[in-house]
């Protein structure tokens, strides 16, 4: 890490909820030109998501709809409507990115990483901690 770059190396990605992936897919698409670069389901998230390149610059916007109702998406979407549900940034250590902030007196809201989209390794700060942002880390899989 250089001297300078502070704990993240990018903004990895932004997510958005959104209530039909395919639709928000064809927006995407229609409207603005993006490329899917990804797409999966995570069930131990709730989640139906698709990845859209922001040009070159290896970051994404990511549409996230809910897989059932008890889906953090899903929650989310009945109190505030499709929007941005979450900054994520990327870091090369998640461990030891967690054991900072853990240091610096934020809440991470898994105590081991999970598994996030493409094999990534993820954790989140509470949004609670962070001025009310819902910030994701993400540690990329290896096909990153
Ligand atoms: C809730 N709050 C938020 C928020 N969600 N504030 C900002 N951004 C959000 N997304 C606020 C909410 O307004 C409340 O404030 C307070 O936090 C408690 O909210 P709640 O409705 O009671 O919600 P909880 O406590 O049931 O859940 C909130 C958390 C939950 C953040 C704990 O959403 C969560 O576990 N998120 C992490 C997992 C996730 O988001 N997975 C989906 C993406 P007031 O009303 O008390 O002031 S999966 C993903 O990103 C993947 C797979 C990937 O990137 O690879």
């Amino acid at each position: 890490m250089s001297e300078n770059s502070g704990l993240f190396t990018h903004i990895d990605h932004v997510g958005i909820a959104v209530r039909d992936l395919d639709e928000a897919i064809a927006f995407y698409e229609e409207k603005y030109g993006m490329r899917m670069a990804h797409r999966e389901e995570n069930e131990e998230q709730g989640v139906a998501e698709a990845m859209m390149e922001v040009g070159d610059s290896t970051s994404c916007i990511q549409l996230l709809a809910p897989l059932n109702e008890k889906s953090t998406i899903a929650k989310f979407l009945d109190k505030s409507g499709p929007g941005i549900q979450q900054m994520a940034y990327r870091v090369k250590d998640i461990d030891d990115v967690c054991a900072k902030l853990k240091e610096r007196g934020l809440r991470l809201l898994y105590p081991e990483p999970k598994i996030g989209t493409a094999g990534s390794r993820i954790n989140f700060v509470h949004p609670k901690d962070a001025g009310g942002v819902l910030v994701e880390l993400v540690e990329p899989g290896t096909s990153h």
